[in-house]
């Protein structure tokens, strides 16, 4: 695809987001190649980005270089540069060593570090200045996620004139968590920044307003409309949940292909044409429950309720944030654990657990999906999980059952799910067993109402409900005349 250097113009709609929407591959010149992201986030707001004509200011993903603002594909992108340094102390250090799992139930505890914190204030104020400049008088910013909780306040005070909204992927915690991290003040005040602060689930929100009317603000809770309204300096920052989804027509289109379901085909094939093809895919972190699940398998395998040759168990993991020690750890251990259960109950060209460490293709993601019987899906705290949404997606002749954990935030929309405590591994393992022997009837009734609801509730709606709110908190501001 095209990418053509523009002029850094100011917009109407602009998207500030730790990564950016496109992913650069090295090339002989030594200018990248740039290819768009297939995350769900961009495919949510590349419509919205096109017919505004907005810019998404992100991190290019290569250190210690300066790349010019230019349009791939008539997407108009602003890079933002981090250092080797900032990349160690903003994004594995303060981002992904100390937020990541204060938000998910402090499963590895989080690590403090001053120096962290101060490259994370210098970082976010790097792209609220980016913000501030490419948005037009009176522009509509979307700021994203964990990576980026102080940049709403620093962007009202640089430009009082835009519209802000904040979208937090992850979890947000109880206070009593929350108020361990020494400067939880300043991200509450930073997340108040904006006009309007969405979450994963009504729960994320509340915990919010609780801790915001800790730190002394006034709060309305939510009315009618389900929409919480936080009193901050004169003026009001609005607060709701908006779950967020993924295109699910389009996963449905791909998954019907044929060249997806042949690929689905041989898949069972080059896995020995088993009765039951079991699947999980997660990236390598340790609030996906991996070992939990893997010590559920073992059970399974080693009680004989399942048999490899006539049950295939495929855990793809997917490589992430590879230089922080918990997660090389992590890898360890799995790798220790599956090699157990292969050793222990595997045969000659029959492993029990079919080990994947890598990244594969969206195709070759939706043929496993569509190959699938039964899809397990057992974090121990998640935002949402989206694999949980795309396996429903890519099942729309109601085939195969999805297991999901009651930790992730899909469990409050997926009902058709089997849901388990995923560190229940015990439960894990009967429940496994109780599906495979449900009436196809039952399991395909619950399939269907999966993909009804995933197809009813998908990004683009997703998008446009948040927008819709956005735009309504904003225009209470005008009334309420502190623009
Ligand atoms: C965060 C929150 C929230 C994975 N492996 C491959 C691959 N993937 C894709 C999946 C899915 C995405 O990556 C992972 O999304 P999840 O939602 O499962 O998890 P996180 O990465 O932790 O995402 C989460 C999400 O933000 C969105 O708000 O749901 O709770 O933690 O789309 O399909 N894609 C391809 N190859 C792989 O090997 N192509």
């Amino acid at each position: 695809m095209q990418s053509v250097p523009c002029r850094p113009q100011r917009s109407d709609f602009v998207v500030v987001a730790n990564r950016l929407p496109v992913v650069g591959e090295p090339t002989e010149s030594g200018e990248p190649s740039w290819r768009r992201s297939p995350g769900g986030l961009v495919t949510a707001l590349e419509p919205v980005l096109r017919r505004a004509q907005g810019v998404w200011i992100g991190w290019a993903g290569e250190c210690d270089r300066r790349t010019a603002p230019f349009s791939h594909d008539g997407m108009r992108v602003h890079p933002v540069s981090l250092s080797a340094r900032e990349l160690a102390s903003y994004y594995e250090g303060f981002s992904n060593a100390t937020v990541w799992p204060l938000f998910h139930d402090t499963i590895v505890p989080p690590t403090l570090d001053r120096g962290w914190w101060q490259s994370y204030v210098q970082v976010n104020t790097r792209f609220a200045e980016a913000a501030a400049l490419a948005a037009a008088p009176g522009a509509t910013v979307w700021v994203h996620d964990y990576q980026l909780l102080l940049v709403p306040a620093m962007l009202r005070t640089l430009r009082p004139d835009v519209t802000i909204g904040f979208f937090l992927h992850i979890p947000f915690p109880p206070e009593e968590l929350f108020m361990q991290l020494p400067w939880w003040t300043e991200i509450i005040d930073g997340m108040l920044g904006a006009d309007l602060v969405g979450f994963q689930l009504p729960r994320d929100a509340e915990n919010f307003r609780r801790t915001a009317a800790i730190r002394g603000s006034a709060i309305d809770p939510p009315g009618a409309d389900a929409i919480g309204r936080i009193h901050v300096g004169g003026r009001v920052a609005w607060t709701g949940a908006f779950p967020v989804a993924v295109d699910a027509a389009g996963l449905t289109t791909l998954a019907t292909s044929a060249a997806v379901r042949g690929r689905a085909r041989r898949i069972r094939a080059e896995l020995g044409q088993p009765d039951t093809v079991i699947l999980s895919v997660d990236r390598l972190d340790y609030t996906k429950g991996i070992p939990e699940r893997l010590a559920a398998l073992d059970a399974l395998y080693k009680q004989g309720r399942l048999i490899p040759g006539r049950h295939a168990t495929v855990q793809i993991v997917t490589p992430s944030r590879e230089r922080i020690p918990q997660y090389r750890e992590l890898r360890r251990r799995i790798e220790i654990e599956v090699g157990h259960i292969n050793g222990a109950y595997g045969a000659l060209g029959r492993p029990a657990v079919h080990y994947l460490h890598r990244s594969v293709g969206r195709e070759e993601l939706a043929a496993f999906l569509v190959a699938t019987d039964l899809m397990l899906v057992t974090p121990l705290r998640d935002g949402m999980n989206l694999v949980a949404k795309e396996y429903a997606a890519c099942h729309p002749d109601a085939d195969g059952a999805l297991i999901l954990s009651e930790f992730a935030g899909a469990a409050a929309e997926l009902h058709g799910a089997y849901l388990v405590n995923p560190y229940d591994t015990d439960r894990l393992a009967s429940t496994v067993d109780a599906v495979l022997n449900d009436p196809v009837a039952q399991r395909s009734r619950r399939m269907d109402t999966m993909h009804r609801q995933v197809r009813r509730h998908d990004v683009h709606a997703w998008a446009r409900s948040y927008l819709g709110v956005l735009h309504r908190a904003r225009a209470g501001r005008t009334v309420l005349g502190v623009s």
